[in-house]
């Protein structure tokens, strides 16, 4: 019988965290997107990633993020986006997953409650501490832009290459945002009532400072994304509700986020490079 075990490591296998700078970063690289690439010649590049999820060999991850990616009738983007994005976050040696929440029919485009149903749905799978609201079109271009969580909600896009690379207006919090999970649940997730295209992401910021948190972003020279160019979808037509909306978000986002996410799922599946969530948001008024 052995009398004391306090020498004896609990866990054999215990990994020492991995470094605050993972040594494989690049810096910026040049993104060239094949339009005959498949998804079978994407899936061979990544062997090491199973039903979307990754996570280092020689560490332990500092965090478990969930990347949500919103989507309908954008193949070929998510296509180049999965290409580039695998191995940009291996680099940065993460634990992650990557979910596509798909919005079935042809009702209008509702990105801000595609994001909710993601958050929701990719919890009740994992336990995951971050979470990076994720635009299809949207490719980073310098790995030292980190997708993991901060203290303070973070923008990870300061500028892009059809805006010349320029932070579009202040408090501007579109495209790429990483949030923690209890930050993204203190301002009740995002709105589900944006309809159509603009406003849910001032929605969100609106949310966000009304908690007194403070956006935070990466500097300029790094939080720099190339948009795949596209025009504006059908389904998608500008919400011209939402000047409306964002003067009520402080009366309104108690009752109107996550707690009051309805939704049909659809189906949930776990492909190799991905979990396609798909939704039904027309029986909503
Ligand atoms: C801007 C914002 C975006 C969002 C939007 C207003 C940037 C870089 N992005 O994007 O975050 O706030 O304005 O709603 O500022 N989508 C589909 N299928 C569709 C329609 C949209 O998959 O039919 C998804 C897709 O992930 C896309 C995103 O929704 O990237 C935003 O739509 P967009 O790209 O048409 O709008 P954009 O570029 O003006
Ligand atoms: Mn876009």
């Amino acid at each position: 019988k052995i009398e004391s075990t306090a020498d004896v490591p609990m866990v054999k296998s215990f990994q020492s965290p991995c470094p605050a700078l993972s040594p494989y970063l690049r810096g910026t690289s040049k993104l060239s997107f094949k339009s005959s690439v498949t998804l079978e010649e994407v899936q061979k590049e990544n062997p090491q990633v199973a039903k979307g999820r990754y996570h280092p060999m020689e560490c332990s991850a500092l965090q478990h993020v969930a990347i949500l990616i919103p989507h309908r009738n954008r193949e070929k983007h998510l296509l180049y986006l999965l290409q580039h994005l695998h191995p940009f976050l291996q680099r940065q040696q993460l634990d992650y997953g990557i979910y596509v929440i798909h919005q079935a029919g042809n009702t209008k485009f509702n990105r801000a409650k595609l994001l909710n149903v993601g958050y929701l749905e990719a919890l009740k799978e994992a336990n995951w501490d971050c979470f990076i609201f994720h635009d299809v079109d949207l490719v980073p271009e310098n790995d030292f832009n980190i997708y993991m969580c901060d203290t303070q909600p973070k923008h990870l896009v300061v500028g892009r290459n059809n805006t010349g690379y320029r932070l579009r207006y202040r408090g501007y919090f579109g495209g790429v945002t990483a949030l923690t999970r209890d930050q993204f649940s203190k301002v009740n997730g995002f709105s589900n009532n944006y309809w159509g295209w603009g406003g849910e992401d001032d929605d969100l910021r609106i949310r966000v400072e009304m908690q007194k948190m403070k956006v935070v972003r990466p500097p300029a020279d790094v939080a720099r994304y190339t948009m795949i160019f596209h025009n504006r979808d059908h389904g998608n037509e500008e919400n011209r509700e939402r000047m409306k909306l964002l003067r009520q978000v402080s009366r309104t986002w108690k009752t109107d986020g996550l707690n009051s996410c309805s939704y049909k799922l659809l189906s949930m599946e776990h492909n190799p490079l991905y979990v396609n969530i798909t939704v039904d948001f027309s029986m909503q008024p």
